[in-house]
């Protein structure tokens, strides 16, 4: 077997796959230290990979890796508490000096965190609360998240009207949502939430779209449905265009892409309003943090990339048809300034 072809089958044993860099494999000319030299080792583990969301999330991780020179080893998210542990404990042993966390369950990953920083790597988690001083977290301002798309919801429908809720606790980026959902329903009481429901697996959009089935037959007064995670809302969709409700019906989002852009102009949909961020923007500004911790800077404990409210009329009256018309059109959708530094090349 040649050496590709091993390389190749460890990493798919392992979950790991490995990218060679090549933009500054040879280090960035003034950079500080260890960029100067390049080729730094730093690992990316995920809890999640699948759907639209982490894959941009990767290739923005992977374009900025390379940007700096960073030899990016990416572990796949399986949902799989343990096997992330794992996957950290792989990242220590293997020479990474630096790993950022995307998504996971706090519980099991605190005192693994804590054994990497305990031999001297920088971690920056995403989207998971490791509560340690050591740790900047990135995170997509969630709260104001919420808040942008449910000042969509009543301006479109008032503030009285049945609700479903797609949600599963458990997720922080989720979890503070669900605190704007919570206060919003508190704020307006004429709003009644009829169902809840939600699932987080590796068909995300399908299972939320069987559970909504059964949602939309028994609660047929339901004409909103706060769904704050792109997936949530495609399932929610396929559910209501078979259940031929899709015109009684409005949903309402987090997160954009390519594809949510054409589900969500499409005649007819019923999905009316997102609010986002670019996940290749937070996947590029989670390795700059990881970086700038490496050269002995600080990107702050809480690096916060703020979203953008997109809805359809946005979307039909300008054109937009894909991220990168989006990026012409909302200058948040093509870069963010966090985490920045003067040597960092974009
Ligand atoms: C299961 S958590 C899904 C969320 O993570 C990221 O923050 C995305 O915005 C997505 O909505």
């Amino acid at each position: 077997m040649k050496l590709h072809s091993i390389a190749l089958a460890i990493a798919c044993a392992t979950g790991a796959v490995l990218f060679n860099t090549t933009a500054y494999a040879g280090g960035i000319p003034g950079a500080p230290a260890p960029f100067d030299q390049g080729g730094v080792r730093v690992a990316l583990v995920n809890y999640l990979s699948s759907g639209d969301y982490f894959q941009a999330y990767e290739a923005g991780a992977q374009k900025q890796a390379k940007a700096l020179g960073i030899d990016l080893r990416i572990f796949e998210g399986r949902q799989n508490a343990a096997e992330q542990r794992e996957q950290i404990e792989q990242a220590i042993n293997s020479g990474a000096k630096g790993i950022v966390i995307n998504h996971g369950l706090p519980e099991s990953l605190k005192d693994v965190v804590q054994q990497a920083l305990d031999k001297g790597i920088k971690v920056v988690a995403f989207d998971v609360d490791i509560d340690n001083p050591k740790v900047p977290q990135v995170e997509q301002s969630d709260r104001a998240l919420a808040n942008l798309v449910l000042t969509q919801v009543v301006k479109d429908n008032g503030t009285a009207f049945s609700a479903g809720y797609v949600y599963v606790a458990g997720f922080a980026p989720l979890d503070r949502r669900n605190e704007a959902w919570k206060t919003f329903k508190a704020a307006n009481p004429q709003v009644k939430e009829k169902a809840q429901w939600g699932a987080v697996d590796d068909q995300t959009a399908n299972s939320v779209a069987n559970q909504a089935g059964a949602v939309y037959r028994a609660h047929p007064e339901i004409s909103v449905v706060f769904a704050p995670y792109d997936e949530f809302a495609r399932g929610a969709a396929l559910a209501a265009d078979e259940a031929g409700i899709a015109s009684k019906l409005k949903i309402y989002s987090a997160d954009i892409s390519t594809s949510d852009i054409e589900a969500i102009r499409k005649p007819g949909s019923p999905w009316v309003a997102t609010a986002a961020t670019n996940p290749a923007v937070i996947g590029e500004v989670s390795v700059r943090a990881v970086a700038l911790l490496l050269a002995g800077q600080d990107p702050g404990h809480r690096i916060e990339v703020a979203p953008t409210l997109i809805t359809r009329d946005d979307l039909l009256k300008n054109e937009i048809k894909t991220m990168a018309d989006l990026g012409r059109k909302f200058p948040a959708f093509r870069a963010s300034d966090a985490a920045q530094a003067s040597w960092i090349p974009q």
